[in-house]
């Protein structure tokens, strides 16, 4: 079983004091995870002793910073189930990942008409490449669309055979509802189509098996799963990145060049046009073997007995709503709630007065925030370092925001 109090000690940003001296306490993950020492180890590592450009140099130190860069790329294939490393594309974020499928296949592959299957929770991430796409090529896009418990509304699935591609997220980063991506894959398969998984959220707390969840496509980010800013990652079935085109020009990409005309060079590199994030793929690679070592298995397991006592507590405050699925087993450590009149915005403002860290606003979900009725939420975010005393502080926080709106003393 994973102990959060030994785990927050490889985070030194933890031991932060904020606004006058109250211990820092972070629950926003869900936007980005903090670092633990061995990642930026790993990353000041690099820098200091090999830091070179990759697939470039002769010299010592360019062919350590090329097998260090390799060796990450293994690291971060395997943790996602994909034994061939030469089907995963770092990228510097998963919106550039999803970016690069849109612009790769779908505008090479997609004719009008074709239809394109987008969930109601997906983030503008997993939305605006596909509009983008549509646009250009004369595809549809069709909305898939969530119960009012914070479900994919299965029956309602608008899958045909007119249907080239469904775009789901693995978790939703608003409702935090865990997704059927294999039930999903299936339908997809069996209409002719083909899947993408947005795994921002999965990633980071599920055991993710893109073999298992039956993708073609998959989307993340390093940053959510304790890796550096400007980290992430493409995986896409081999075959289907042979057939992209490939979504940067430049440097690296090519076999080779005429003044008229170039050829691409191999998987996964025909993707990383110019120089790589390197040192962040790196401390990609170093946050995957410190997941390893607390386990995927106890890090779910935490993250549901923090969501388990979060909805308890947070459902018995007077005129507080909570989005997304009740049971803590079919969702995932991000809670979105509504707390009476107050605007999200402000709760943050004083939450944050009490050292507080949460997120508020549309979460870059905005047709879902039409879908749930509402502008905006508040929104707190679990990951391994979280305590149930964090989970406390939270309610305690909410309790007296709460009661100082009632009684005025805010204004
Ligand atoms: N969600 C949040 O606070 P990038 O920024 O490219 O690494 O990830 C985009 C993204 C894609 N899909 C999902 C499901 C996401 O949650 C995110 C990022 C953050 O919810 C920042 S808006």
């Amino acid at each position: 079983m994973l102990d959060p109090k030994i785990v927050r000690k490889d985070f030194p940003i933890l031991d932060r004091h904020v606004r006058g001296g109250k211990p820092l306490v972070y629950l926003d993950s869900a936007a980005t995870s903090q670092k633990p020492s061995r990642v930026i180890e790993a990353v000041a590592d690099f820098y200091e002793r090999h830091n070179a450009n990759v697939h470039r140099g002769v010299y010592l130190l360019a062919e350590e910073a090329t097998v260090l860069y390799e060796e990450a790329r293994a690291k971060v294939a395997g943790f996602v189930g994909a034994p061939d490393p030469r089907a995963l594309v770092f990228t510097k974020s998963c919106t550039e990942a999803i970016n690069m499928v849109a612009g790769g296949w779908g505008r090479k592959v997609l004719r009008p008409g074709d239809e394109i299957v987008i969930t109601e929770m997906e983030h503008h991430s997993n939305l605006i490449p596909w509009q983008m796409v549509a646009r250009d090529t004369g595809a549809v896009l069709v909305r898939f669309p969530v119960t009012d418990d914070g479900f994919l509304d299965i029956p309602r699935a608008p899958i045909t055979e007119r249907t080239r591609l469904v775009c789901v997220a693995q978790m939703s980063n608003v409702l935090g509802t865990i997704n059927p991506v294999r039930e999903l894959s299936e339908a997809a398969h069996a209409a002719g189509a083909l899947l993408l998984c947005d795994g921002a959220q999965g990633v980071p707390h599920l055991e993710t098996d893109v073999a298992a969840l039956g993708c073609d496509f998959f989307a993340f980010s390093g940053h959510k799963m304790l890796g550096p800013t400007g980290s992430g990652g493409l995986w896409a079935r081999p075959e289907l990145l042979e057939e992209m085109d490939p979504f940067l020009g430049g440097g690296e990409m090519i076999r080779e060049v005429w003044f008229e005309r170039a050829t691409w060079n191999e998987i996964p590199y025909k993707f990383e046009g110019g120089t790589p994030a390197i040192a962040s793929s790196i401390g990609l690679g170093a946050a995957v073997d410190y997941l390893r070592d607390l386990g995927m298995g106890s890090v779910r397991a935490h993250e549901v007995g923090l969501t388990r006592r979060a909805l308890e507590a947070l459902s018995a405050i007077e005129g507080l709503t909570i989005h997304g699925p009740a049971d803590p087993e079919r969702r995932g450590g991000v809670i979105s709630f509504w707390l009476d009149d107050v605007h999200p915005h402000d709760l943050a403002t004083i939450l944050d007065a009490d050292g507080l860290a949460i997120r508020a606003g549309h979460h870059c979900a905005q047709p879902l925030m039409r879908r749930l009725g509402v502008p905006a939420t508040a929104r707190a975010s679990f990951y391994v370092y979280n305590t149930l005393e964090d989970v406390e502080a939270l309610a305690v926080a909410l309790q007296s925001a709460r009661e100082r709106f009632s009684s005025g003393a805010w204004l």
